[in-house]
């Protein structure tokens, strides 16, 4: 038994070896668009501390892996490239999974690339979007088409097709599926994926898309306009917004038969502002205004244009905790968007936010920098080829209105209708995840396996329906459709079970049975 136990840790050691020779020789000569590769072999258990801009990981906990990180030549015109990393497991379940990267990017996602994907067996990618930035500094973009262009979708498309190239050379054999996850600018790029590539990947786990661009950034100027100026009658501080938000769930958070600290349905919610409307003499920290009134209807009143069009959904009930501090609705503007517009689309450094105007914002839908925008709903070449995605937005989703993303899965329900035979809903879900904020977080159940989430906390277990991006890859693989998700709200975010809830296809939500409130099978998707 000993000699046996003695041979079976020789020969995975050897095996174990054997990748660390493949990764430490591996040339990539091959692959004409690859430039400057490094190479470094991480074994099972070992000290990993990389990062990026846009993201620190720092970890014991993943499995052995070759870590290539490489420059992709996005323009051999000019000789523009894009740093872009492929993460190869030994033990690689033959899938490549690529990672998005939120805000302007400016950084290779290292964080999922490690817990969301290598620890999955996932062969994993991820790119800095085409240059290196903190995620909100625009400041790159100016006279910068090139870069531009990279962020807009050269630098995905590009990157997945080399770590299919490379996969292939690494193991030896071509990758059986590949899939993408991301949120927020990830999510857009995802969608940019399905609409302009879509053969780039067989199944998306897409966050609150940053989509449409060019109308998503003018709403989050909006937001903070309509409370300027600071500290006018018309107002709405920090401490405003918490006592709001208490009003709120002392009249709505009961609806869902839950005292939660939440609402499981905004919608549902026929909240009374005005109960809170300052009588005379009233200690006004206590109270609103009526220009604070007028205030709060407008951030959740859909934004249009001066001739109506639509432009962004609005605020929806119960995220106020956010409204003014990470939020838009913050006394200096959303960096992003001030932006966007100086480097982006004006080219004038000196431009001032407050002066937003229908103008503007029209200059910046037409130009379409770097084709960032994603203009028509239409993928039915994706779905024509089998691809599935999964989308998901938390209502109380600070950053991008959450009205957004129902508003895209109703556009591409009607369009795939109006121009194909396909069935929309056997290619794409979308799921409202009460309660949590951009892309992740939040008093409610928010970690059920979407980007970043195994990096951002514990996860319960990889059962497919636990697990957004297992459940894609049981969609594509096995043609089981995903008709839940189960959620899980672990205690301070870190610790053990507090509760689970069932997400639900949308428009169903997951309505409360009676019984443990604590588990998901005390509710039913209606
Ligand atoms: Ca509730």
């Amino acid at each position: 038994m000993i000699a046996l136990l003695a041979l079976l840790v020789a020969t995975s050691l050897t095996r174990a070896s054997a990748w660390e020779q493949q990764c430490r020789s591996f040339r990539a000569d091959s692959v004409a668009i690859i430039k400057n590769l490094e190479i470094t072999y991480y074994r099972a258990g070992s000290f990993v501390n990389v990062t990026s801009p846009w993201s620190t990981l720092t970890t014991s906990d993943l499995p052995a892996f070759c870590r290539l990180k490489f420059d992709i030549l996005t323009n051999p015109e000019t000789g523009k490239t894009a740093g872009t990393e492929l993460w190869l497991p030994d033990g690689w379940n033959t899938r490549i999974l690529g990672f998005g990267g939120g805000g302007w990017s400016g950084g290779v996602p290292f964080g999922p690339l490690g817990m969301d994907g290598v620890a999955q067996g996932y062969a994993s990618f991820g790119t800095d979007g085409g240059h290196i930035s903190d995620w909100l500094d625009g400041r790159w973009g100016l006279n910068n088409d090139d870069a531009i262009v990279d962020f807009g979708y050269r630098a995905v498309h590009l990157s997945v097709d080399a770590s299919k190239s490379l996969a292939a050379l690494y193991y030896g054999k071509n990758h059986s599926k590949s899939y993408f996850s991301g949120c927020s600018n990830g999510g857009r790029q995802g969608i940019k994926s399905m609409t302009k590539y879509p053969e780039d990947f067989d199944g998306l786990v897409i966050g609150s898309p940053a989509n449409p661009f060019g109308k998503w950034i003018p709403w989050t100027l909006h937001q903070s306009l309509v409370m300027q100026p600071v500290n006018s009658t018309r107002w709405i501080s920090v401490d405003t917004w918490t006592m709001i938000h208490k009003e709120i769930l002392r009249q709505c958070d009961a609806l869902d038969g839950i005292l939660d600290g939440y609402l499981h349905d905004p919608n549902a919610c026929n909240f009374r502002p005005e109960l809170l409307a300052c009588r005379a003499n009233q200690d006004p920290s206590t109270c609103l205004h009526v220009d604070q009134l007028e205030t709060f209807r407008k951030l959740y009143t859909t934004y249009v244009d001066a001739a109506q069009n639509y432009l962004s959904a609005p605020y929806y009930l119960g995220g106020e905790l956010l409204w003014g501090t990470h939020g838009v609705s913050t006394p200096t503007p959303w960096l992003m968007a001030e932006h966007y517009y100086k480097y982006f689309v004006l080219n004038d450094t000196n431009w001032d936010w407050t002066t937003l105007n229908a103008t503007t914002i029209q200059l910046g839908i037409d130009l379409n920098p770097g084709d960032i925008d994603i203009n028509i709903p239409d993928l039915t070449a994706f779905f024509a080829r089998g691809g599935k995605v999964i989308l998901y937005t938390g209502w109380s989703d600070e950053l991008i209105s959450p009205g957004d993303s129902i508003k895209w899965h109703a556009d591409v329900t009607a369009y795939t209708r109006a121009h194909s035979d396909l069935d929309p809903d056997e290619h794409f879900k979308l799921f409202m995840v009460p309660g949590m904020t951009h892309c992740a977080f939040g008093p409610s159940a928010w970690s059920f396996g979407a980007n970043e989430h195994r990096f951002r906390g514990p996860h319960l277990h990889n059962e497919a329906r636990y697990d957004a991006q297992a459940s894609v890859v049981e969609w594509v693989e096995n043609g089981h459709e995903v008709d839940v998700l189960v959620a899980t709200k672990y205690i301070n975010d870190t610790g053990g079970i507090a509760f689970t809830r069932k997400l639900c296809p949308y428009p169903q939500r997951a309505v409360f049975l009676g019984g443990d409130e604590n588990c998901e099978t005390s509710f039913e998707c209606r």
